[in-house]
């Protein structure tokens, strides 16, 4: 045995990133090891440690593959060839089809940096995209984070944001496991715990924090709007909300008229109703409580002859119908637990709140993300010491070009015109637009695909129908590490390094602003597999072909590095030299909004410029302005209706911690520890039907069966099944056996789902509150 090297690194296969210790014998991987030293580098979870199974898996891609055999046919018929034979070709066909039809033709996909180590590449993919003049990304943002980022930017002009760990009196987690899905985050709150910070988890399943929570709040799946607007209706009937910082900061004092909802405007002007004088007044820069104008918040009045009310009337009102009674029916959270949440959340504050996935896959998620912003908006923590803070970020320049998009660009997104406040404004394209364009040629028809990652027949629901879309484009390229279900239907599929393979940069690490100052260039610790190259190097190689060269630094990945990092007064030599990385000074302020700005105040990044209680954004777009609650709809069952009797249970799905999404069953320490897909149950509905315990057992839905393992949960609501998500390999991990993405014999969840219906404004397909039946399969 050779002597050991131990390397600074940091795991980049889910969004903690947590900082390690890379030990490497002989050029090969053998252990990673957590680096207390690191921001994020006290612990490490389960895969990371399995990196060196990732690393040198005998399965790895290692050379371009071409197909031979028509899509379809059992054998793809691969044929290695050169990386340069694979890039002309690629740039060649997408030259073609641009010039034939438009960038719009071709879709790029990208697998989530949030799950992967996409987070190294991701800005150079973006600006490849945004440099060809593509108008469509899937990306999985519908499923994933829109709703956290971008929905609650129409409360607060900006994302969530991050929980002020250290200082919170509370902390409230929403549909988000941090045990299971961000390590770093789950420590700090264990930490927050350990010097008494209380703590609330809202999530059907008794897991991960829930266990040692002060309150677990276990809401029917998909009813998290009701629950939040009753507990909002809790504080507002007690007087238990932060009325300054509502008066001052948010648009609840502005007049709304009677008769279109609109906002009562005099000239540019908001109005208000000033309490002190008895009328209304025009708001401008400076802050009601710096002018001595009380403004209103509820009530009746008429101004110039027109009747209106605060916009904070009509959010009060719709919190009023949330009874504690009506939300305990509709959510089956029992009455005293929603006021014993809301004393908590008011006594113990300030108070951080963090909602991710358990609230964002529901066709009603962006509603339920409005009421649970203003629910926070309440309690006046918001980017306050102890509150939800939005972090520094080390100065260096973006280079995700954003700019480069032009507006006829943006306006061809597939999905724009049905959701426009969606996803698409962004240019993310949802699974569902991206399929229907496909079969309809309308707007136009998507004849490329491109993919940075992603295993959409896994991730994405209804596979039989992207199936069938993928297998109607004219050319599919897919960079992967394995050959997956999608990657088996490409034209080309092109071998990617792992992130212990290529060296990427890191700007931040999110923990404290110790945390975010630290800026490091992670250095390889192992060779690639045979020719595997990192995703930023094919992106910097295709983009020159594309005679894209001059928007990416002459087609010179370290010229993009190096352009980053002088403005950090920094240069790829230095950090080179410090592997552990280097701090970059940063400052944490807090309540930025109300900073100076020119004549006034920061405030908000929403229309109003304030926290937006009412919006007339959404009102405008038809949805409504405050959130109301609209229940989900479960997927319509095959060929019409079936009775409602027919699938009794509610369906529901989380992550597990040994693998993310569809990867690692193949990593046979983290496969050893769950061999096959689970599906959590009442032990008294498993007997209820004959199913025994660890037995296996048939989900069902309209759409299809799995075959999964029966694991108890007695604190699980008795209508409910929560199984997980993203298996298709079930076999011995040394021999997967590969299963298909869908039809007879799959093993995926999604497969469970055709055609679920979305959110009508960000076009979230529900997969978490299906209706569903079982039976025993032994
Ligand atoms: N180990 C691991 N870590 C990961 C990933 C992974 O796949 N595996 N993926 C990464 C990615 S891309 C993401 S987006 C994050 C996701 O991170 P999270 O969203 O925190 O993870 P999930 O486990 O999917 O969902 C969180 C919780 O939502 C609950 N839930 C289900 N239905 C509902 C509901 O209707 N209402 C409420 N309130 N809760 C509900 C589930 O029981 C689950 O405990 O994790 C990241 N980290
Ligand atoms: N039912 C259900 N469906 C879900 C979810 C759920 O909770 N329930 N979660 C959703 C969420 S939150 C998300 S983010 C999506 C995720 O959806 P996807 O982004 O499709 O994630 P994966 O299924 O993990 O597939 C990632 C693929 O990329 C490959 N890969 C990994 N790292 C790299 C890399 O660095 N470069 C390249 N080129 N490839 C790489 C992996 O080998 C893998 O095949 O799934 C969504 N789907
Ligand atoms: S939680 Fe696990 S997979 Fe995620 S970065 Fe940390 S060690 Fe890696
Ligand atoms: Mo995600």
């Amino acid at each position: 045995m050779g002597k050991a090297e131990r390397h600074h690194g940091f795991c980049a296969l889910c969004r903690s990133r947590c900082g390690c210790i890379n030990v490497v014998e002989e050029g090969r991987l053998v252990a990673v090891e957590p680096d207390p030293g690191h921001p994020t580098g006290a612990h490490l979870c389960a895969k990371g440690r399995a990196a060196p199974e990732l690393v040198h898996h005998p399965e790895r891609l290692t050379r371009p593959l071409r197909r031979t055999a028509p899509k379809g046919a059992a054998d793809p018929g691969w044929r290695e060839i050169g990386w340069d034979e694979a890039l002309d070709e690629i740039a060649g066909r997408l030259a073609a089809i641009a010039a034939e039809s438009g960038p719009q033709a071709v879709t790029f996909a990208i697998t989530t940096p949030s799950g992967t180590a996409m987070s190294d590449h991701i800005d150079w993919v973006e600006r490849l995209v945004r440099a060809f003049g593509a108008s469509n990304t899937l990306y999985a943002t519908e499923l994933c984070n829109w709703h956290k980022d971008h929905a609650t930017a129409f409360t607060f002009g900006e994302g969530v944001g991050v929980p002020d760990f250290e200082r919170a009196g509370c902390l409230l987690l929403w549909g988000h496991n941090p045990s299971t899905a961000w390590l770093a985050h789950g420590q700090r709150l264990a930490e927050a715990r350990a010097r008494g910070a209380r703590v609330i988890v809202v999530d059907p399943r008794r897991a991960g924090p829930a266990v040692k929570a002060d309150l677990w709040l276990a809401p029917r799946p998909g009813t998290d709007g009701a629950l939040a607007l009753g507990l909002a209706n809790r504080l507002l009937e007690t007087g238990r909300f932060d009325r300054d910082f509502l008066a001052d900061w948010s648009n609840g004092p502005f007049l709304v008229r009677e008769a279109d909802g609109r906002f009562l405007r005099r000239g540019a002007h908001y109005l208000c109703w000033d309490e002190a004088s008895g009328q209304a007044v025009a708001l401008d820069g400076r802050l009601p409580s710096e002018r001595g104008v009380a403004p209103a918040l509820d009530g009746s009045y008429e101004v110039d002859g027109e009747a209106c009310r605060p916009a904070f009337d009509h959010y009060r009102r719709l919190c009023a119908g949330w009874t504690p009674e009506r939300t305990a029916a509709a959510t089956g959270v029992p009455a005293e637990q929603i006021e014993a949440a809301a004393s908590l959340l008011w006594d113990s504050r300030p108070a951080g709140y963090y909602a991710w996935t358990g609230l964002g896959q529901h066709d009603n998620a962006t509603q339920t993300d409005r009421a649970l912003a203003l629910l926070y908006a309440l309690l006046g923590s918001y980017d306050a010491p102890g509150g939800n803070l939005q972090l520094p970020a080390v100065p260096a320049p973006a280079v995700a070009g954003r700019e480069l998009v032009t507006p006829e660009q943006r306006a061809r997104t597939l999905g724009l015109a049905e959701r426009p406040l969606g996803p698409a404004a962004g240019g993310w394209v949802t699974g569902a637009d991206f399929c229907r364009a496909v079969e309809t040629g309308a707007p136009y028809r998507p004849r490329a695909l491109v993919a940075f990652g992603s295993n959409l027949l896994l991730s994405q629901p209804d596979p039989a129908r992207l199936s069938r879309a993928l297998q109607a484009l004219e050319f599919h390229v897919q960079a992967e590490l394995f050959m997956t279900p999608t990657a088996a239907l490409a034209d080309l599929v092109l071998p990617v390094s792992s992130p212990w393979e290529h060296e990427a940069l890191r700007l931040g690490f999110g923990r404290l602003v110790e945390g975010c100052e630290r800026v490091q260039l992670r250095r390889p610790v192992a060779a690639p597999p045979g020719e595997a190259r990192s995703d930023t190097a094919i992106v910097f190689e295709l983009a020159t072909r594309l005679g894209l060269a001059n928007s990416f630094f002459g087609g010179d990945p370290e010229e993009g590095l190096r352009h980053r990092l002088s403005a950090l007064g920094l240069t790829p030599e230095e950090l080179r030299a410090r592997p552990e990385g280097l701090p970059v000074p940063l400052e944490q302020r807090f309540r930025k909004y109300a900073e100076p700005a020119g004549e006034g105040r920061r405030g908000f990044a929403t229309e109003t410029g304030r926290v937006e209680v009412y919006s007339e954004l959404f009102l405008r777009h038809g949805y409504d302005p405050v959130p109301a609650f609209r229940p989900s709809r479960a997927a319509p069952a095959r060929g019409g209706s079936a009775a409602r009797g027919d699938w009794p249970l509610t369906l529901s799905c989380a992550k597990v911690t040994q693998f993310c999404h569809s990867q690692h069953r193949n990593l046979p320490s983290l496969r050893r520890v769950l061999p096959e897909p689970r599906a959590e149950l009442n032990p008294a509905t498993a007997a209820a039907h004959g199913i025994a315990r660890d037995g296996w057992l048939w989900l069902e839905t309209a759409a299809g069966r799995i075959r999964v393992r029966a694991a108890f949960n007695p604190q699980l609501r008795p209508d409910l099944v929560v199984a997980q998500f993203g298996w298709w390999l079930t076999g011995r991990a040394a021999e997967p056996e590969r299963h298909p993405a869908f039809g007879e014999g799959t093993v995926s969840y999604n497969a469970l789902l055709a055609d679920p219906p979305a959110d009508p404004i960000s076009g979230a397909p529900n997969l978490r509150s299906q209706s569903c039946r079982i039976a025993a399969a032994e």
